[in-house]
């Protein structure tokens, strides 16, 4: 079966669900387009999920992906956090910040029992899930709620192990992508392998349909991606100046500068390794640093300062998630876009 037919689109053009830069407009403009819109549900709670996705359902009648975090929850560890607390001291004290005083940070809580409950209800076309799979209780719940179910594997090894847990496609996600990476068998970021590496290699490697992320952002992108063996391509950084998206000003301002080119890999922001444009925080302390707790916990200690900084119009401790190619954002309309990545006019 295509993958076009497989998850009920027109074109093989998929949004990557975007945490924190997005909500259900960009979803509706894609879906309505003929793409697959997703909502990224990892920070929200269940009431907010259920909003949102009235939303949507008001916008468009086309399916549509729920996007889950399913990472295993961290285990606190006062010692390790007072240590990323003093890390952030002198800027705390360049800022005027109370450093005892750091809230938890927003949430991210992995796909459990209460989420699963509010896909029955849903019932959603499509539910993805970054870093790896819930248990196979969870995930058995989705299927019988009769969505489709993706997932991101950032190495053949995840690819096979996702194939064999039942995924219906595997979105293979190149080193170049933006965000977080899904990784989730090891966490060696040295072994990465870049998209037009891993595609290939994963299309080899299992029979269901794969998806193409990281650094395509125009048509003859897309083209390159199909011409490798993917049955489809998930495309996240060419959408945040659509104007559909959340994307904060400053981040709008970052990805328009030529700065944008230069990302990294960092954990600084969350505990996992994402991939945003190189900023002060990054200069200074990482971008990766063993010294950060593991997500989400290392985000509490920089969410203040992010929030003063931005107070006064800088990104320097912000999270600037963008993926190696900027050069196809354009502040068009994410249907616009979604066709003419698509090759259509
Ligand atoms: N992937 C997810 O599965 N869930 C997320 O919540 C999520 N948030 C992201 C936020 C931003 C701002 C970006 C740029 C990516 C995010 N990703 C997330 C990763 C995307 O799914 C995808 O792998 C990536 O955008 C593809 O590479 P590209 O950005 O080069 O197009």
């Amino acid at each position: 079966m295509s993958l076009q037919n497989l998850l009920g689109i027109e074109l093989p053009i998929l949004q990557a669900p975007m945490a924190g830069v997005q909500d259900s407009a960009l979803a509706i403009a894609v879906s309505n387009a003929g793409g697959l819109g997703a909502l990224p549900c990892a920070m929200l709670d269940a009431n907010a999920v259920c909003k949102q996705v009235e939303i949507l359902r008001a916008g468009t009648s086309r399916p549509f992906n729920l996007n889950f975090f399913s990472h295993t929850p961290p285990v606190p560890d006062e010692d390790k956090a007072q240590a990323w607390r003093a890390l952030f001291a002198g800027y705390y004290a360049e800022f005027g910040l109370d450093a005892g005083a750091q809230p938890a940070g927003p949430a991210r809580l992995p796909f459990d029992d209460a989420m699963a409950d509010v896909v029955c209800e849903l019932r959603p076309a499509v539910v993805s899930f970054h870093f790896g799979l819930p248990a196979p209780a969870l995930l058995k719940r989705v299927r019988d709620a009769g969505a489709r179910i993706l997932a991101s594997a950032t190495t053949v090894d995840e690819a096979r192990w996702l194939e064999a847990r039942g995924v219906d496609a595997v979105i293979a996600q190149g080193l170049e992508a933006g965000g977080h990476r899904g990784m989730f068998l090891n966490e060696d970021i040295a072994t990465q392998v870049g998209t037009f590496a891993l595609v290939p290699q994963v299309v080899e490697a299992v029979r269901v349909p794969v998806i193409a992320a990281g650094g395509v952002a125009d048509a003859q992108g897309v083209r390159a991606a199909l011409d490798l063996g993917a049955a489809g391509v998930q495309v996240g950084t060419a959408y945040l100046l659509c104007p559909e998206a959340t994307t904060s000003a400053i981040h709008r301002a970052a990805l328009k500068r030529e700065s944008a080119r230069v990302t990294a890999l960092t954990n600084l922001f969350t505990g996992r390794p994402a991939r945003g444009i190189v900023n002060r925080l990054m200069r200074e302390l990482g971008p990766m640093n063993a010294q950060a707790p593991q997500f989400p916990l290392a985000a509490a200690a920089p969410a203040p300062l992010r929030a003063r900084a931005e107070s006064l119009g800088n990104g320097d401790f912000s999270p600037l998630w963008a993926g190696q190619n900027a050069s196809g954002c354009r502040e068009i309309g994410a249907g616009e876009l979604t066709r003419a990545l698509a090759g259509l006019r």
